[in-house]
């Protein structure tokens, strides 16, 4: 067997460490790497699952120009020819590169140096536009610099920890399970969110406030820290700007009272929130998406900010605002400048910074001002000012707001450039040209996690058919473009270097982002490089900031008015993220353990809406939003807030008829940062009844969803479940069944029609529809398709003799469901999530259900009494 190759998660910006080990072609063990410091060898759900989704099936192993495989010299020629033209007749700003967090540090660097340097525009942005940007808008105006001060063990040195806008249980479980030790210990949490999310559930206080209302909150909070004499006035002195008129505009309309009003929380648990604390000095505030993707993102990052500032909260152990970033790369994206308002190596635009990326380069040219923003820059690609893109590793058609119009701008883009791992994806179809990435598993480079921490993802398998690295691809299209030298690289740790170098360069600290030690490293070097974490465990420690003055500055924020909803549109729209899948689901769709979590794309609404608009818990219904329409699958949940509907972000085309967020979310940004506002959009919502519902499991994967209203994908060992319902006759999904024997049932007073297809001794399809009657559990028929033999009792769904139903699958590891902890709760009478681990196993591998499980228990004890 090979030996275990230490790399880095795919997914989140927690940044866990991997010790993998290849144990046959294309299969991997999965294991947290012991030594890496962001995990300490623990993993959670999607981390474990890993190696579930290393399989080839789905891969895009060849160039495509069109529908057509062709060879890499002819497509990569096509691209260079294509972007060169595109310049010389429109200018460089007629093109653009559209980029993402999930590149590696080298691909980013290499992206940004051909844009910025070669081509001379600043047209290149990143789906961290969407991501974080607010963040790092606001610590550029606070600190002159975007720097993280927190690292994960400042959450073992805090008392209190407040997550605003952050599902992390769901989203950084690692970071959530380090959260919950410390708890234990004896730290405080407190989690501001309208939705009671896991995360909510388990905190010592829980501020369920009106969306959009943080900068009130943190502004009261910080009215209340001048009251209660906690702000430091030494440190504002020493170390701080403080604007004029701050604390007079502050003083107005931020009493408790008003703030309560505007939050929509009661007093006493303001109250409780001010008092916890103005008691706590090793206070950690950590926030992601409910601050980061609003219209008034950076203020509300800046609200954040003040408070520590004010507090002298920020540069000491366990005392920092600390923004977690999403995606496994979202920091090297920042590092090397992938964001069009930033230059490189935390340089901006001044004359004198450009001069002196263009002397490090030597560029022909530099690009001159900030270019489009990801919003603007879909725009431009719509009006037909931009001609050409080229979109590497992420799926805007998908995950931009308003995905209707984004689409439609791609289909009238005169040349569209796709790098992905992934044959189908819903931006690839409207590609001219098709690259085919390495993945994970493949790629070699480095990434940088939330807490500044630069790891090593390695390669574990050789690259699959075609398949080249991104940072490969991208200098081949720059060498066609005429510039040899400037990308003659040959492996990831010539561009490491260079990038290295680039930190340091005329950097006489000044800038705090700089990686001087690893600029001399050799490959083995490289090779070797163990996690290392730029910038310290306490930047700012002295009290220096980045700004020219030295000085950081509290920048005054006010509150937004928040209208109150339009008859037309009663709701407000939150989108979000699910435990178990990650984004658009082009790898975790493959994995049928985290398909278990969630099936389906549900909109979640307060029983008491449900009852008022007319819905059922189970049932159908459209959202509407000024944006465009999907369907979703109702689901009643007391923890959403009144007024307030919430819907997951992962479903596509290719795995779903509904469920589609992004058509729905207004394309209206921050100002500052030009970031979305993904979490209010005014909706409406309809109940939609249908004649039949079944579904349909079947061996082979379709191309795209079978044409009914509602057909929504999971994976299952062995092939895929569709879940369906319609109104019409089902002959379009019946001909989706492959070729083979047929086994049929049919119950017309029920309108029940039962079909299976058995193929070379197998089962090959299932197809269950009735209009009345009951369907049968799926777990047993899902486990005839890898069984051996075909069971005689196919049409009933069961298996001969009794059949347990499980419920809802919670603990995904050991495939546990909700029916058996509830057992088991009940018949051994379990007290505590650690006795149902100890009892059935439930939450002892990755603990991403323990949360879930303490919910379970908290239900089934209140059951009790
Ligand atoms: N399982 C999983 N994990 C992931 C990802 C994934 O796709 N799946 N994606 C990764 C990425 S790229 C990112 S960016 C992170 C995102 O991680 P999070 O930011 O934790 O995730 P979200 O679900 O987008 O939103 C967080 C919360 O913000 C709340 N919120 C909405 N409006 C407001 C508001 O006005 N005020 C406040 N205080 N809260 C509000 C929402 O109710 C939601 O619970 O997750 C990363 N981790
Ligand atoms: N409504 C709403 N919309 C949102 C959000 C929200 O909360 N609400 N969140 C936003 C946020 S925070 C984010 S980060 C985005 C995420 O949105 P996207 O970036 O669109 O999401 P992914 O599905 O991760 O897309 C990554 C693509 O890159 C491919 N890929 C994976 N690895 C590689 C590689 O190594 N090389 C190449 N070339 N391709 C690769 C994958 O197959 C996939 O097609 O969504 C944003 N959109
Ligand atoms: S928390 Fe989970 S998804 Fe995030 S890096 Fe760690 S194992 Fe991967
Ligand atoms: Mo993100």
């Amino acid at each position: 067997m090979a030996e275990a190759v230490r790399t880095t998660c795919a997914y989140c910006g927690v940044g866990c460490g991997i010790s993998a080990t290849v144990t046959a072609e294309r299969e991997v063990r999965i294991e947290g790497d012991p030594d890496h410091p962001a995990n300490r060898g623990k993993l959670c759900s999607k981390g474990t699952h890993l190696g579930e989704t290393v399989g080839l099936e789905g891969r895009l192993l060849h160039p495509m120009i069109g529908k057509k495989r062709a060879s890499w010299d002819k497509a990569l020629d096509l691209v260079a020819k294509r972007f060169k033209e595109t310049i010389a007749r429109h200018g460089p700003g007629s093109v653009a590169f559209y980029v993402s967090g999930q590149l590696l540090t080298e691909d980013y660097y290499v992206a940004n140096k051909l844009m910025k340097g070669f081509i001379g525009t600043a047209n290149i942005d990143t789906n961290s536009r969407l991501c974080m940007s607010s963040a790092v808008a606001g610590h550029m105006r606070a600190f002159g610099e975007d720097i993280v001060p927190a690292t994960y063990d400042d959450l073992e040195a805090a008392d209190l920890i407040v997550l605003v806008g952050s599902n992390t249980a769901w989203c950084h479980p690692i970071v959530y399970q380090r959260i919950r030790a410390r708890c234990e210990a004896g730290a405080k949490l407190v989690v501001i969110d309208p939705r009671r999310t896991e995360t909510a559930e388990e905190a010592d206080l829980h501020l369920a406030i009106r969306p959009g209302s943080d900068v009130a909150l943190m502004n009261g909070l910080l009215q209340h820290c001048r009251e209660a004499g906690i702000v430091d006035e030494a440190y504002l002195a020493a170390h701080v700007a403080v604007p004029d008129d701050f604390w007079n505009e502050l003083g107005g309309g931020n009493d408790l009272w008003s703030v309560a009003r505007t939050c929509d929380v009661s007093a006493t648990d303001l109250r409780r929130f001010f008092d916890l604390f103005a008691a706590h000095p090793r206070t950690v505030t950590m926030f992601s998406q409910g601050i980061n993707q609003a219209t008034a993102g950076t203020d509300q990052v800046n609200a954040i900010l003040n408070l520590h500032l004010a507090t002298g909260r920020i540069g000491k152990p366990g005392a920092a605002p600390f923004s977690i970033t999403g995606q496994p790369n979202a920091m090297g994206g920042r590092e090397v400048g992938g964001l069009a308002t930033t230059l490189a190596a935390h340089m901006d635009f001044a004359p004198e910074n450009r001069a002196r990326v263009q002397r490090f380069w030597a560029a022909p040219t530099i690009a001159e001002k900030p270019g489009l923003k990801a919003v603007d820059m879909f725009r431009a690609i719509g009006e037909g000012r931009i001609k050409a893109v080229w979109v590497m590793a992420t799926n805007p058609a998908v995950s931009m707001p308003d995905a209707n119009r984004v689409r439609a701008a791609l289909a009238d883009c005169p040349f569209v450039v796709v790098s992905d791992v992934i044959e189908h994806t819903d931006t690839g179809a409207f590609a001219h040209v098709r690259l085919p990435a390495a993945a994970w598993g493949e790629k070699d480079g480095t990434v940088t996690n939330s807490d500044r921490m630069v790891s090593r993802q390695r390669a574990l398998f050789p690259l699959p058919g075609e398949a080249m690295p991104d940072w490969w691809i991208i200098k081949e299209v720059a060498r066609r473009m005429g510039w040899k030298t400037a990308f003659s690289y040959d492996r990831p740790a010539d561009i490491w270097r260079e990038h290295c170098r680039l930190s340091i360069y005329e950097n006489e600290g000044d800038r705090l982002f700089a990686l001087p030690g690893a600029a001399q490293g050799g490959n083995t070097a490289y090779d070797d490089m163990a996690p290392f974490r730029w910038g310290g465990a306490h930047p700012f420690a002295d009290g220096r900031f980045s700004t020219e003055d030295g000085r950081a500055r509290l920048v005054a924020v006010v509150q937004k008015d928040l209208p109150e909803p339009l008859a037309k549109w009663p709701l407000t729209l939150n989108t979000g993220r699910y435990r178990d899948q990650w984004h658009s689901m082009t790898r975790t769709g493959f994995a049928p353990k985290l398909a278990r979590h969630r099936e389906e794309p549900l909109v979640e609404v307060h029983p008491d809406d449900g009852a008022r608009l007319g819905l059922s818990d189970g049932g159908l219904a459209r959202v509407d939003t000024p944006q465009g329409d999907s369907i979703f699958r109702v689901a009643f949940h007391a923890g959403q807030r009144r007024g307030e509907a919430f819907v997951p972000i992962h479903w596509t085309d290719r795995t779903s008829s509904g469920g589609r967020t992004g058509l729905l979310s207004r394309p209206l940004v921050d100002p500052v940062s030009g970031q979305p506002g993904f979490k209010r959009t005014p909706a409406s919502i309809a109940a939609l009844a249908t004649k039949w519902r079944g579904f349909l499991l079947l061996a082979h994967e379709l191309d795209t969803h079978p044409k009914c209203l509602w057909a929504t994908r999971v994976a299952v060992p062995s092939g895929a479940l569709w879940e369906l319902a319609g109104n019409g006759d089902i002959t379009s999904v019946e001909a989706l069944l492959p070729r083979g024997e047929r086994i049929e049932a049919q119950d017309a007073a029920r309108g029940t029609r039962r079909i299976a297809v058995v193929a070379g001794g197998r089962l090959a399809a299932a197809l269950f529809v009735t209009e009345s009657g009951e369907l049968p559990p799926r777990d047993w028929l899902i486990a005839q398709l890898s069984a051996p033999e075909i069971a005689p009792t196919l049409l009933a769904g069961r298996a001969p003799g009794a059949q347990v139903d499980r419920g809802t699958i919670i603990c995904v590891c050991f495939d546990i469901g909700l029916k058996t902890i509830a057992a088991a709760i009940r018949e051994q009478a379990l007290a505590d999530v650690t006795a149902i681990g100890a009892a059935i196993g439930a939450g002892t591998n990755c603990g991403s259900c323990r949360p879930a499980l303490a919910r379970i228990l908290a239900e089934e004890t209140s059951d009790a009494a």
